[in-house]
């Protein structure tokens, strides 16, 4: 070789040795995977790469999004200044001067239709820190009722069923490193293989030590090839499904009747409840074989311990808290909780999907999993908030309600952080329209989403690369997502940009914080003596243990592993059984003439929701750059559909056009679309905008619609 050419790889070498890297989490789902960013210099040339570090939930795995996450982080498309509309255009404007026209604008509305008439809706993609001080922002700067969140949309069935049976709400009642002990696991509504890739070898371990895994899913899934048993239900029947299950067990004697009686209430109006029902009817209804469902009961009758496990397939349904009240039901039936691998886990969806449910976003919450309409929980954080009790408002409503009464004109002004609505709730026209009429409408985000697109005034949020802060995963390990890459431009953090807002509305003494650290110490104080007490943890603490399980009350806590060994958290210290109706009071939507086929939604693995992001994101668009349309190719054949197709699918509030996908591993009844894309192909605009009456959770994922090849209409 040439004495040249050695130089040029001497310096080529030098030059790729400069080498920074940033520490962070995935900015995606609720494993919380912890993962380095590493910026490399070529010359003038960057070059990224994220890679997975070790942490005692994903022990140092990614999938495919983590990996590719920085893609839209660092993408030409991020917003870098506040921008304001002038004539149907955005403009750049500064933040003194964005700020000034917020105080102006909500100043007026307020004036003119009362405190009442701004809504904030915020995000469970938000680090603890930001969702406490939204909560916080919304009773004491702008004095409105009106604050929900994303988390109503994914959360609020497990967390109403949870709150009613157990007393309290963390989604997994075990650690994860059980689950590889359990000898029968039920894994009902949930994708994980597609939704949490790197949780799938805790289940895989369990099959490895012999476990036999139920699926219950309308869709073959990877997550269900995993089964030893296949329960391949009729979309929206899980309740019944689950009465099915406890007559097998009550009628076969296989109940723990010591456990029972010492551990809850309500087992003898369940028992009569179900003596009550038919298997056959219930087989009918399921489209689940009765002897099916015996070898599933007493296949987790039988074993020592048993796990179950629930995701939105169960519980985005109007009678989704009741479900999952349910499959409660069996637990406790069978004394598989409070035990080595026997529990119940609701496997939280987004990144901060715990803890932005439990320190004040939701309507009707303050910090901690306190009550807004308790005395003594007002009285408590009032106190740490510095502010009279009578000042704090009163519940508000859920999600798709304030979206409703922004159609009705009640609501008029809007503060949105982290979501993007238009596409992630149901009846998308409707949404859209409503949002339409506001008056002021300010969103929060990294991108010019489809709903940030009709915003007045958008401001740039800093990204999971930039903004550090805690996120609570879906075992209840409060983690500290360090993060110090440069946010671009002029962006801010979320929580930087709340105590702004708050200071331009005069209210900067309640917003008073140069760090998240500094919150999360308000927020350590304020949950103190709640369900979800915070208090014991600390920064220091976190980044010494790689995490801590709530709850921990006090700085010498180790912090809480297993849920429920001795006592349940409702006041008499047990567990509350109920007795669940086959099918909801209000009906769900059936095939009929005009509609004949279930419809229903959720993901797959390369897109993270509404899209906005991973779509920027190149490696995993290409994957999947069109939405489509799942269909049993018998099903297809009678609707004239070709495998590949564009297809036009219809229901009772609107229509859109997918890709038609020939699978033999779905129903014949059902058709599955993800919600990932935005538009003409956004599934939402054919959801039905039914709310279960319990939680407000919408009922994603049962409507019912009619299809046909794109061609016909021509
Ligand atoms: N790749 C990817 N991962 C994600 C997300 C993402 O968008 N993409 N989102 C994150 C978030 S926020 C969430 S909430 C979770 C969601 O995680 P999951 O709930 O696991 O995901 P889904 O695909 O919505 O639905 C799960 C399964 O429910 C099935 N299902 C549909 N209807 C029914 C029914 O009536 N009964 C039963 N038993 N099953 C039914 C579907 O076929 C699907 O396989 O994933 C998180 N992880
Ligand atoms: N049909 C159907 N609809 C569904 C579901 C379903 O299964 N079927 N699932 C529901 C579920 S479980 C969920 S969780 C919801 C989610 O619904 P959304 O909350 O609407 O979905 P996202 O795509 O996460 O929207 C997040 C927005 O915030 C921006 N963003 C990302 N990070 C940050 C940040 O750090 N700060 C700020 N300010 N902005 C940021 C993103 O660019 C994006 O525009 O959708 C629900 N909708
Ligand atoms: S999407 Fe979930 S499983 Fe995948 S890397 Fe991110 S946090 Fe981990
Ligand atoms: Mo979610």
């Amino acid at each position: 070789m040439t004495e040249m050419l050695l130089k040029y790889f001497r310096d080529k070498q030098q030059q790729v040795q400069s080498k920074k890297v940033y520490d962070t989490q995935c900015p995606y789902c609720s494993m919380q995977c912890k993962m380095q960013l590493i910026e490399q210099t070529v010359i003038t040339r960057k070059k990224y790469t994220t890679i997975g570090k070790d942490n005692p939930t994903s022990h140092g795995r990614l999938c495919m999004k983590g990996m590719n996450a920085h893609q839209h982080a660092l993408h030409k498309d991020r917003i870098t200044q506040p921008l304001l509309k002038v004539n149907g255009e955005f403009t750049p404007i500064t933040w003194d001067k964005a700020l000034e026209i917020i105080k102006k604008n909500f100043s007026a509305i307020q004036l003119e239709n009362g405190h009442d008439a701004l809504a904030v809706y915020g995000s469970a993609s938000i680090t603890n820190e930001e969702a406490y001080l939204l909560g916080k922002f919304a009773r004491v700067a702008l004095q409105t009722k009106h604050i929900d969140y994303n988390g109503r949309l994914c959360m609020s069935a497990a967390a109403s069923a949870a709150s009613q049976t157990f007393g309290m709400d963390r989604g997994l009642t075990n650690s994860l490193s059980e689950i590889p002990n359990a000898e029968c696991i039920i894994l009902a509504g949930t994708n994980i293989a597609a939704c949490q890739p790197t949780m799938l070898p805790y289940f895989e371990e369990a099959k490895e030590n012999g476990a036999f895994i139920i699926v219950i899913d309308p869709r073959e899934t990877d997550t269900a090839k995993m089964a030893d048993l296949h329960l391949k239900i009729k979309p929206g029947t899980d309740a019944a499904l689950a009465n099915g299950l406890l007559k097998v067990i009550m009628e076969k004697g296989y109940t723990d009747e010591r456990f029972i009686k010492e551990r809850a209430t309500g087992f003898e109006e369940v028992e009569e409840h179900i003596s009550s029902l038919s298997l056959k009817e219930i087989s009918e209804l399921t489209g689940v074989s009765i002897r099916q469902i015996q070898r599933a009961a007493t296949i987790f009758a039988e074993k020592k311990t048993g796990m179950i496990f629930t995701a939105r397939g169960v519980e985005q349904q109007t009678d989704g808290s009741l479900a999952v009240r349910n499959l409660l039901n069996i637990l406790i039936s069978t004394g598989k909780i409070g035990k080595p691998s026997c529990g119940y886990g609701a496997i939280t969806g987004q990144g901060n999907g715990q803890g932005a449910r439990e320190h004040g976003q939701k309507a009707d919450q303050l910090p901690g999993y306190r009550s807004i309409e308790n005395e003594e929980h007002r009285e408590h954080i009032a106190r740490v908030w510095g502010v009279d009790k009578e000042q704090l408002p009163r519940k508000g409503v859920s999600a798709y309600e304030m979206i409703e009464r922004m159609e009705k004109g009640e609501i008029t002004g809007l503060f949105l952080m982290c979501s993007n609505p238009i596409v992630s709730n149901p009846n998308a026209n409707f949404v859209k329209e409503a949002l339409k009429k506001l008056k002021f409408f300010v969103a929060v985000d990294l991108f010019i989403s489809e709903t940030a697109e009709l915003a007045d005034l958008v401001l740039p949020a800093a990204s999971y690369l930039e903004d550090e802060g805690t996120m609570t995963n879906l075992e209840g390990r409060v983690t500290l997502r360090e993060a110090s890459y440069p946010a671009p431009g002029e962006a801010k953090r979320d929580w930087q940009i709340i105590c702004e807002v708050a200071h331009a509305l005069g209210k900067g003494e309640y917003f008073n914080f140069s760090s998240a650290e500094e919150i999360f110490n308000e927020l350590r104080a304020a949950s103190r003596g709640g369900a979800a007490d915070y208090y014991g943890i600390t920064y220091e603490r976190i980044r010494e243990e790689g995490g801590v399980l709530w709850p921990c009350p006090t700085s010498n806590h180790k912090g809480t592993e297993r849920l429920f060994e001795r006592t349940f958290a409702h006041p008499d210290g047990k567990a509350k059984m109920v007795a669940v109706p086959n099918s909801p009071l209000i009906p769900k939507e059936q095939p009929c003439e005009r509609f004949p086929l279930y419809l229903t939604t959720g993901r797959v693995t390369s897109h993270y929701l509404t899209g906005v992001q991973t779509r920027k994101s190149a490696a995993l668009a290409a994957r999947n750059f069109e939405s489509f349309m799942e269909i049993h190719p018998a099903a297809a054949q009678k609707f004239g559909i070709q495998d590949q197709e564009l297809v036009e699918v219809t229901s009772k509030r609107g229509s859109i056009i997918v890709r038609c996908r020939w699978s033999a591993a779905i129903r014949q009844d059902t058709i599955f679309i993800p919600f990932h894309w935005a538009d003409s192909q956004n599934v939402n605009r054919l959801v039905s905008e039914e709310l279960d009456p319990h939680c407000k959770m919408p009922g994603f994922k049962v409507s019912t619609v009619n299809i046909r090849p794109l061609m016909a209409l021509r």
